[in-house]
């Protein structure tokens, strides 16, 4: 049923980008031009784990959201910076009273302090690696949240972390944000996948039903530990999104 028959056709109308200064797998062209088995792992993480589900789970639920790779290629335009279309980083905030005023659309990042938020910003904007997000080796780096502009679409934002280092910053800085910034549209719950739900991961999912806005969880870390253990995890926020949520997206989104 749930089978990926991904088409990895030469695309003829792949759109070229100009900045060349890019890792080599930053472009889905370049993903797609992998052998198909790989090719299919970038692009559906959850096709690796899939195969070792049990018969009796049902995947309805991971694939709701299952762009084709032309949906991927449109979406990924989005996010190469053009004259008229400009990716930047805007500013930082350290209280709510000093973010800025936009009126544009708002997704924001939130998470424990080393999830991967800033990795996954960063990997959003490979295509302009001259947009510096700052990715840390010691956990607790972001103080402050981090405005990026995608032209006039939206703002992302780069949330602090925290976690039992810095709960300060939680009550300080994300639950204020969560509730009242009027322009967020989208929150993204980022989870270490290879750790499973943690007790701070729980008061941020609680927050989130609290405000009733729309959220997602994202998994992180796909790519570290047994596929067993990645697997439960993954089964268990699902079980969590299933029972004790009402305002996420039913299904986990995966990086690695
Ligand atoms: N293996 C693996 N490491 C990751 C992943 N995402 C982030 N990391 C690493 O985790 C550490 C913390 O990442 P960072 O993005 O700074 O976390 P943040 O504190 O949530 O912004 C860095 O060393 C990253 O390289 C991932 O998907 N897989
Ligand atoms: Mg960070």
């Amino acid at each position: 049923m749930f089978s990926h028959h991904l088409r990895l056709r030469t695309l003829p109308e792949v759109w070229t980008f100009a900045c060349m200064n890019v890792h080599k797998l930053a472009s889905l062209q370049n993903v797609t031009s992998l052998p198909q088995k790989k090719a299919q792992s970038f692009l559906y993480p959850f096709s690796n784990m899939e195969p070792y589900l049990d018969r009796s789970v049902d995947r309805s639920d991971f694939c709701l959201f299952h762009p084709s790779v032309e949906d991927m290629l449109r979406a990924e335009k989005l996010f190469c910076s053009t004259p008229s279309h400009r990716i930047d980083y805007y500013t930082s905030a350290e209280r709510m009273d000093h973010a800025p005023d936009i009126k544009q659309p708002e997704v924001c990042f939130i998470g424990r302090s080393n999830v991967g938020k800033s990795s996954l910003i960063k990997a959003l904007f490979s295509l302009t690696p001259e947009v510096e997000v700052r990715v840390s080796k010691t956990p607790g780096h972001t103080k402050k949240m981090n405005f990026f502009r995608v032209g006039r679409s939206f703002t992302i934002v780069d949330m602090p972390g925290y976690g039992h280092r810095a709960p300060k910053d939680f009550v300080d800085i994300v639950e204020p944000y969560l509730f009242t910034r009027t322009n967020l549209v989208r929150t993204f719950l980022l989870v270490d996948g290879s750790v499973g739900l943690q007790p701070a991961d729980h008061i941020a999912l609680e927050m989130c039903e609290e405000t009733g806005r729309p959220y997602v969880i994202v998994l992180t870390k796909m790519d570290k530990g047994g596929t067993r253990i990645l697997l439960q995890n993954l089964l268990s926020v699902h079980n969590v999104i299933k029972s004790e949520t009402t305002s996420c997206f039913p299904q986990p989104f995966l990086v690695r």
